[in-house]
């Protein structure tokens, strides 16, 4: 979508959620902003000129018959010092969908469309006040689930991703100029251009980054989405009184019948900042009937996804068959071992436990009497940070989209290190850094193509 095209009208959007609300926003955006402003508010104190980035107290009129509407702030922000960067003035009513539409209704009979969803951010990206990154963190922050997601997106709207996507276009800017100078005057290739150090470059200064960011998306998947932790064992053992521990809630049925739960059932608990989904399995036992069947087969594909898995064992009985065949097929990666009902006697061999959970993390629990659910609440989280000390400092991580460019510069960069080190020509190799630094243009939106409005901005709210 062109964008000459739409930034000529002016757009106008309910800015907050529909419903009761103590207040609600109408954001208009454009060359006709500030006059349909003057139309339809008559200032309490009366003003000569309505000045940018003050509230103005007063009333909503309708101009087709004079009449008040409601009594409401109105501040104006004269273009470029706006969100869109396009004179901007939000009105502040009481809320309440009859009010809020009337006023809406009453801003387009003056002259302005309704907005796109995402629209006011598309406006700020095409008039240049924010790059792609920064607006998709706008998304994020807006739909953020956890705090730690929160504090990842606005630390993106302040620049981040962006600024390091810039140093690594500027790196390869360097890189390319040598090459092509080597190109123009290929005697003096040695001098200008040692193979072995550009490719040593290369792969330290950009290919390192890049991977490394490619890596991140996984990390931002789970502070956006939450991380997938399942709780596995067999039957009886006491997952779904452990889940029921963890979120405080009595969610999962608990009996003392073998194979009481069938379904998955899921909740998602904040530890550290982090969403935590937390899902109780059916129980895993041998040759039960077919519903019970289907169950444990979810529960195995379930352990095989996750995240994290909570592999539960039972203090009171022996291990048997079942425990062996679920710690097989737990990756011990993603694994604590939860001994559970520590309350009761042990009847567990000490020698074949220890050879089973070799090297695991292994906590003693009893969901009947509270004790190390504490400890197991600390434990959670720190198994997902250790993974992963990037994480701690929270640098940058791509969404979806930009992880996707990210892995098609990886290519081309990766190609032009092999191609530099077997010596081919250098035309080559600058073909393949151009088309990578190009694709990491496609981050930032320097090099994007007109369908970006429905790629990305369609998906946000009205109003933002
Ligand atoms: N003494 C004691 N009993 C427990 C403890 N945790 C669970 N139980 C009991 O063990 C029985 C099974 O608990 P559940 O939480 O339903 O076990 P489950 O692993 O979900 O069982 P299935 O869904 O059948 O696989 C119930 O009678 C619980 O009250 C514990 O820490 N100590
Ligand atoms: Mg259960």
């Amino acid at each position: 979508m062109p964008c000459e095209s739409i930034n000529n009208d002016t757009i106008a959007a309910v800015s907050t959620p529909h419903g009761k609300a103590g207040i609600g926003i109408i954001r208009i955006s454009g060359l006709r902003a500030k006059e349909i402003a003057k139309k339809i508010f008559r200032p309490r104190k009366p003003i000569l000129e309505l000045e940018s980035h003050r509230l103005y107290l007063g009333q909503l009129i309708d101009p087709a018959d004079g009449q008040m509407l409601d009594e409401v702030f109105l501040s104006y922000m004269k273009a470029p010092g706006s969100y869109t960067r396009e004179d901007v003035v939000e009105i502040n009513s009481h809320s309440g969908h009859v009010l809020l539409s009337k006023t809406l209704q009453i801003v387009i009979d003056e002259g302005a469309r309704l907005a796109r969803p995402g629209e006011f951010t598309f406006r700020a990206y095409t008039n240049g006040r924010i790059d792609l990154t920064q607006a998709e963190a706008v998304m994020d922050l807006i739909n953020s689930r956890s705090e730690r997601g929160l504090l990842l997106s606005s630390r993106q709207i302040r620049g981040e991703l962006r600024d390091s996507v810039r140093g690594l276009r500027d790196k390869l800017v360097g890189v390319l100029a040598r090459i092509e100078a080597s190109i123009d005057f290929p005697e003096d290739e040695p001098g200008l251009l040692p193979r072995e150090e550009t490719a040593e470059f290369i792969e330290r200064d950009i290919i390192g980054p890049v991977s490394r960011f490619i890596n991140a998306y996984n990390r931002r998947k789970m502070w956006m989405e939450g991380v997938e932790t399942v709780i596995v064992g067999r039957v009886n053992a006491g997952k779904s009184s452990l889940l029921n521990r963890l979120i405080n809630e009595e969610r999962s049925i608990v009996t003392s019948v073998p194979g009481t739960t069938r379904d998955i059932i899921e909740s998602t608990i904040h530890l550290k900042g982090i969403p935590f989904k937390i899902m109780d399995t059916a129980g895993i036992r041998e040759g039960k009937g077919r519903i019970e069947k289907i169950g444990i087969k979810r529960s195995e594909q379930k352990l095989e996804d996750a995240d994290l898995a909570l592999v539960m064992i039972d203090h009171s009985r022996p291990l048997n068959r079942d425990d062996h065949r679920i710690l097989a097929k737990s990756d011990r990666e993603k694994s604590l071992v939860v001994i559970n009902k520590i309350d009761l006697p042990s009847r567990l061999d000490e020698d074949e436990l220890n050879d089973l959970v070799k090297g695991m993390t292994v906590l003693q629990i009893s969901t009947l009497t509270g004790e190390g659910i504490e400890r197991l609440l600390d434990i959670i989280p720190e198994k997902v940070l250790e993974k992963d000390p990037d994480s701690i400092a929270l640098s940058p991580a791509p969404n979806l989209r930009q992880k996707a460019a990210f892995v098609k510069a990886l290519d081309n960069f990766t190609r032009a290190f092999t191609n530099l080190r077997q010596g081919l020509p250098l035309d080559i190799v600058a073909m393949d850094i151009r088309e990578g630094a190009d694709a990491l243009a496609e981050i930032t939106g320097e090099t994007t193509n007109e369908d970006i409005y429905d790629k990305i901005f369609s998906d946000f709210c009205l109003g933002k």
